[in-house]
């Protein structure tokens, strides 16, 4: 099995989650492929141009991050990670909301990479106003979630992906969309959600990252 995989390890967190809780993490070969760069061959494996994208065993491709997390959860006979019972719609929204908030996030910070003469406020602030009412939502989540300390599931991994996202950049703190923004800080937001961020912070499939050293090691395939 092979991921396809950005230096930045962010984009494949909930996919190494997935794959530790899975007990398959060591049978995950690695290849980088920057999707912006010119000579970059993710088109081979992605139509749509995306990482993460996947090969399963037989050669056939995956893609779309939540899709692969599907996928390596099929290999979970302890405690797969997407519920089949009733809990289970409740959990894939969870997860859709933790996902998309972690790609709000990411496009706030690619606009603002740009002059800020060019910045296209408007889209960024249709951006954070989706980051702020996924946290506010899965806020009022969290309070459940910390009475059930034993119950892991996608929403739980994707919510965790997008906070460990913003606790790494803070994107509307750094581009100072509007006023107020300086001193932006998700955990005074919503400090529910942060005290079940910090409940799960030593979950051995949470605390695994790649190392920089790691990453280095993989190769660019051209
Ligand atoms: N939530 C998505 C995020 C995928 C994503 O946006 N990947 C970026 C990483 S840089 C990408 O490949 N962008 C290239 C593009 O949008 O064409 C997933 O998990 O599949």
């Amino acid at each position: 099995m092979k991921l396809i995989f950005t230096p930045n390890p962010e984009y494949i967190h909930k996919v190494l989650v997935t794959a530790h809780e899975a007990g398959v993490l060591d049978k995950l070969t690695m290849e980088r492929q920057v999707p912006f760069d010119e000579d970059t061959n993710i088109w081979k494996y992605n139509p749509l141009g995306k990482v993460p994208a996947f090969i399963m065993p037989d050669g056939k491709p995956l893609y779309g991050g939540l899709v692969i997390c599907e996928y390596l959860d099929s290999f979970n006979t302890k405690a797969p990670l997407f519920p089949k019972d009733g809990t289970r719609w409740e959990a894939l929204r969870q997860m859709i909301t933790g996902d998309g908030m972690f790609d709000a996030t990411t496009l706030i910070r690619v606009e603002s990479w740009r002059p800020k003469e060019t910045w296209h406020t408007d889209y960024m602030l249709r951006e954070k106003r989706k980051i702020m009412g996924a946290m506010r939502l899965l806020d009022q989540d969290a309070a459940e979630w910390l009475k059930k300390p034993n119950v892991f599931h996608i929403g739980h991994v994707c919510t965790a992906g997008g906070l460990s996202y913003l606790n790494l950049r803070n994107p509307i703190r750094d581009a100072k969309i509007e006023p107020g923004d300086a001193d932006w800080d998700w955990r005074t937001f919503v400090p529910t959600l942060a005290k079940w961020y910090d409940s799960v912070q030593d979950r051995p499939s949470l605390k695994f990252r790649i190392s920089k050293e790691d990453i280095g090691q993989y190769p660019k395939v051209k």
